[in-house]
């Protein structure tokens, strides 16, 4: 099928939420690249942001990261970003950058330790009502790293505990999404390995609990369609942080590693019903551009989603759901792929031109001179993690 005109006004709907530390120097474990250019600050951050978002029509909401991110006057970020046309969306929190949190943070044996890491939260939801975020999402860098360094099931009910003070202290319009992950930065268990630990916290604390699917963080070959499915069959899917990997949480562009793999998670949103307004699910990049250009890296993600759901759009659900009926196994699966192979870039080009926004917006934003600016401009930005 072809990219209707009412494909592209559910397209027209589409936010894709940029993460702000994408914008500042990354790296590895190895070495951290300066890039010229790269925000000095928060407020740097949203304008890069807001160039992503003036380009591509599709990025309104910046997600910030509590203390990479150390905004002193939060007011005053917020109005920035409305001016520059965007707004602030999920606060990430930061128990993992700490001496403390060495051993864990809500996890951690010491009852002081996790006194810090539920305080460090309920800062954070002081921010997001200061800033009318609605989404609280916690990643914990919490594990062990030898087997028998600390009792797995008091791990679990310390985080259970924690979880649940911080979850109190939300407003009725705030919700907390917790992002799972199989490994790293501990290596023999982390105490939110999967959608399963995430899901059981999210439902024992509460109807605004949720959870996060970073694409990032699974074993590979796992069926993260799946997952998708169930958590939106379940009401529970809060989040995605996307992003692709060809080994382990790489971080790397969506859709650049295995684009059929977006294709299909994306199927799955839009079988779902993850792309009704009233669905809750927000669709934001956690990435890191190490080697290339931080701003292209980032228009050449929200390009890929917006893409590859269009690609998803084209799906002739009708003709599918016949085949399957009638057990037609290659009848389906090529119908499948047909909507995969659909070149709908042409189409989308023209679309952004009909919505006065640039045919490509990769090549607008190589001919702004926006980069050449901030090169000159900003002298000595900022690391986006570590250190910053
Ligand atoms: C952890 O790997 C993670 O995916 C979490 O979302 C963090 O907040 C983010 O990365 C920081 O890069
Ligand atoms: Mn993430
Ligand atoms: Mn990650």
């Amino acid at each position: 099928m072809e990219l209707t005109d009412e494909h592209l006004d559910t397209l027209a709907g589409l936010a894709i939420e940029v993460p702000s530390w994408a914008y500042g120097n990354s790296g590895t474990r190895f070495k951290v690249f300066a890039t010229p250019g790269v925000p000095r600050d928060p407020f740097e951050k949203i304008d890069d942001a807001a160039c992503v978002h003036a380009l591509t029509g599709l990025a309104p909401s910046v997600a910030l990261h509590i203390p990479w991110d150390q905004v002193d006057d939060v007011d005053a970020l917020t109005r920035h970003a409305a001016e520059r046309g965007v707004r602030i969306g999920t606060i990430n929190s930061n128990t993992f950058q700490d001496d403390i949190y060495k051993l864990g943070s809500l996890c951690h044996p010491d009852a002081g330790v996790r006194k810090a890491a539920v305080e460090h939260h309920l800062a954070c939801i002081d921010v997001m009502t200061a800033t009318g975020s609605s989404d609280l999402k916690i990643w914990l860098a919490d594990g062990t790293n030898y087997p028998g360094q600390d009792d797995l099931r008091a791990r679990q009910d310390r985080l259970t505990e924690g979880l649940a003070t911080i979850y109190a202290a939300l407003a009725p319009h705030q919700r907390l999404v917790l992002e799972y992950k199989f490994f790293e930065p501990a290596f023999y268990h982390t105490d939110v390995p999967d959608w399963g630990t995430s899901l059981t916290h999210c439902l024992a604390l509460g109807e605004r609990a949720r959870v996060c699917l970073d694409t990032g963080h699974h074993a590979p070959g796992t069926n993260i369609e799946f997952i998708v499915m169930q958590l939106l069959r379940l009401g529970r899917l809060g989040s995605f942080d996307f992003n692709s990997r060809f080994y382990a949480d790489d971080d790397l562009i969506v859709g650049a590693a295995d684009p059929f793999q977006l294709f299909r998670i994306l199927a799955e949103v839009v079988r779902g019903g993850g792309l009704e307004a009233d669905s809750g699910v927000v669709f934001m990049l956690d990435q890191c551009h190490n080697i290339e250009g931080k701003i292209p890296g980032q228009i050449r993600s929200v390009l890929n989603v917006v893409e590859m759901l269009a690609r998803v759009l084209c799906l002739d659900t009708a003709a599918l759901a016949e085949a399957q009926r009638r057990g037609d196994v290659l009848g389906a699966n090529q119908i499948l792929m047909d909507a995969f192979y659909t070149d709908v870039r042409p189409r989308l080009a023209q679309w952004r031109t009909e919505r006065g926004l640039p045919a490509d917006p990769m090549a607008a934003f190589l001919a702004s001179g926006y980069q050449e600016r901030i090169e000159r401009e900003r002298v000595g930005g900022v690391q986006a993690g570590w250190g910053a």
